[in-house]
């Protein structure tokens, strides 16, 4: 007899090799149909799993959020069976879970496309149909190369598990090698779809050969399932790649290049007001805004220690066969400290605030781009500023302050704080010197901890020179992007050997540098915007913020126009549709244009002077005389 101590603390005398899926019966029947496994120990394990030794037994069923990464990585198996049978020569790599489903790496020589997924489907749910048992088998590193000595990807990846306990999951002529915990029997799979395939190269090493990336997802019900493709339809809706064609706001073009984007006039517009809203901002707080070079010689990020850790995502230099190598600067930081170093600076001047709406360029991988969001030539709203080690608190509490002002502006409420730290044992990314990293990582949590913030932490997220607060949104594509930064670097005052003269007058001190992105690069930005404000950007931001639509424009024109003048003198941006169209035609598509005013004008608003108004998302019109709408819009467009 074994003792089982279950969640409640209480103790029950068990027969060896009972399984969880028993113990659960012995409790009651209905509760034995939800459990998918359990946790003995602290070790998550199938529902059949025999249990041999005096353990803690954590029944997991259908309901926690455990259970569902079960059912996916075993849709994950299935999906691979299903492949195997409909294309027996393919070759698997690995099949891991993800935030919101799973993936399975495959080579299939045949090649393999979206219209393959119903294919698979089907095959899938005959797989699950047929009821298969899931089985779990230790097997030996010889056994194991025995077993998939027909697959090289599988024995490659066995090549990094020479040393571990091994074990495969079987069902029926299916087998993988795989750690698991598994469901029971295939039949539990009832609800899962397959959604994308894209290329990944085996061990996402560009070095290695390109396998197809299959993406699936899978519930325990229809209704979860169906839920989650409603929200899949809805993200694919407000894609900011999507809204920005549709409403004229950017595009890329292959001839160009990949990542480098075109801002249109209507984009122009919105990056302009928001470019003009953050600098008065910034400059009535103190910040000096500065315009520096975007390429710099190469000797200046060896320097600064861009070149040994920020290599990756850097542009190659231009030789210029005279001696000088520039590259395109990846951030605005050295040139920063260059402006700092060109003058002498006292205790009292700090902290110095040196912006810019800084160009930089950045390698990133063609994979990863996407529209606005990831590109490679950026402008992004940044600062550093200089402070005294005693002034780190207070000018952190500042740019927290800012950034809480402007997401109030933007109303941006969905996000959250990373504390972004470093990850000891890569040297590679990060600056070698540990007292460096405890001193900034330590002061940093200090301070977010005096500020009452809270945050989760996440090592490996840090900048190669110091620790950052970041802040984390989802976009319609990626369930985490960082959006703003403020981050905290004792390195590059030292790289730069930046001084100021202390209060005795005599010695010489190292400033600390802050550096900070509060409206992130404005590629990112807006196409966070456009996807929270699904392309209806609000009154201030809006590229046309009011349209005058003509009933007749033979009648209506003239006052019309004098309309349109009137509002472009108080500073709006209007438009006159004056085309020889239906009344609801034009209503129609200043909806579709998600212009925020529409104002009608027909025989009688020329009579009263006024404006018959209908906004953007609302059914209800309204009339106002002309005074009363510049009194109306002139408080909306305040920031
Ligand atoms: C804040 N040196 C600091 C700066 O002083 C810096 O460059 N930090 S950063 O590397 O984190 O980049 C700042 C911000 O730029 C990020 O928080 C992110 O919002 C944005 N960003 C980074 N890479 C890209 C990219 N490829 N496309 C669009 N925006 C990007
Ligand atoms: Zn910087």
């Amino acid at each position: 007899m074994i003792k089982i101590t279950l969640k409640d603390g209480s103790i029950k005398e068990y027969k060896e090799n009972i399984t969880p899926y028993e113990i659960a019966l012995s409790i009651n029947e209905s509760l034995a149909k939800h459990v998918i496994g359990a946790y003995q120990d602290d070790e998550l394990i199938e529902a059949n799993r025999e249990i041999k030794v005096s353990s803690k037994i954590e029944l997991v069923k259908d309901t926690d959020p455990v259970a569902i990464e079960i059912l996916r990585h075993s849709t994950a198996h299935v999906l691979a069976q299903a492949i195997k049978r409909l294309y027996p020569n393919a070759l698997f790599g690995t099949g891991p879970n993800v935030e919101e489903g799973f993936y399975y790496d495959i080579f299939i020589s045949e090649g393999f496309s979206a219209e393959d997924f119903l294919k698979v489907e089907k095959e899938m749910e005959k797989i699950a149909k047929e009821a298969l048992p899931i089985v779990r088998e230790e097997v030996t590193y010889k056994k194991a190369k025995e077993l998939f000595k027909d697959d090289k990807f599988k024995l490659e990846i066995l090549e990094d598990h020479k040393d571990s306990n091994l074990t495969i999951y079987r069902q029926n002529e299916f087998y993988d090698l795989c750690k698991g915990p598994h469901l029971v029997n295939t039949s539990l799979i009832k609800h899962f779809k397959l959604l994308n395939v894209a290329g990944a190269y085996f061990k996402s090493d560009a070095k290695n050969q390109m396998l197809q990336r299959i993406y699936g997802t899978a519930f325990f019900t229809k209704k979860d399932l169906d839920d989650y493709l409603k929200i899949l339809l809805e993200r694919k809706e407000r894609d900011h790649r999507k809204i920005g064609k549709e409403l004229d706001l950017f595009f890329t073009s292959k001839e160009v290049g990949q990542g480098l984007p075109f801002w249109l006039p209507k984009g122009s517009t919105v990056r302009r007001v928001i470019e003009r809203y953050i600098v008065d901002k910034e400059i009535s707080l103190g910040y000096l805004h500065v315009y520096t070079p975007i390429l710099a010689n190469v000797d200046l990020y060896k320097k600064s220690g861009h070149w040994d850790h920020y290599h990756d995502s850097m542009f190659p230099p231009m030789d210029l066969g005279d001696g000088e190598m520039l590259v395109l600067r990846p951030m605005n930081c050295p040139h920063h400290m260059e402006i700092y170093k060109n003058s002498i600076h006292s205790y009292k001047e700090l902290p110095i605030r040196i912006a810019e709406l800084g160009m930089m360029h950045r390698y990133e991988k063609s994979g990863a781009l996407s529209g606005l969001q990831r590109v490679r030539e950026m402008t992004l709203n940044d600062a550093h500023v200089f402070v005294r080690f005693d002034q780190i608190e207070e000018e952190f509490k500042r740019t927290l302050d800012l950034l809480t002002s402007v997401y109030e502006d933007f109303e941006i409420k969905d996000y959250s704080f990373r504390l972004s730290l470093r990850d000891k044992n890569n040297k590679e990314k990060y600056f070698d010197d540990d007292k460096l990293w405890e001193k900034a990582e330590s002061e940093l949590r200090k301070v977010l901890t005096n500020y009452g913030l809270s945050f989760f932490e996440a090592v490996g997220e840090a900048a190669f020179y110091g620790p950052k607060l970041d802040v984390q949104v989802k976009t319609a594509t990626v369930m985490s992007e960082t959006l703003s930064t403020i981050q905290l670097d004792f390195l590059l005052p030292e790289r730069f050997d930046l001084t100021y003269v202390g209060e005795d007058g005599k010695n010489i001190y190292r400033p600390v540098v802050i550096h900070r992105g509060i409206v992130s690069t404005m590629e990112r930005f807006v196409a966070y915007l456009i996807e929270e404000y699904k392309g209806a950007f609000p009154f201030w931001l809006a590229p046309v913020q009011l349209k005058v639509l003509l009933v007749n424009n033979e009648f209506h024109k003239a006052y019309g126009e004098s309309v349109i003048e009137l509002l472009k003198e108080n500073g709006f941006r209007a438009e006159l549709d004056d085309r020889e169209e239906k009344l609801g035609y034009k209503i129609r598509e200043s909806q579709t244009l998600k212009i925020p005013y529409s104002l009608i004008i027909g025989d009688n608003e020329v009579t009263s002077k006024t404006v018959n108004i209908r906004l953007y998302g609302n059914q209800n019109q309204y009339s106002l005389s002309l005074d009363d709408l510049l009194a109306e819009i002139k408080k909306l467009n305040k920031k």
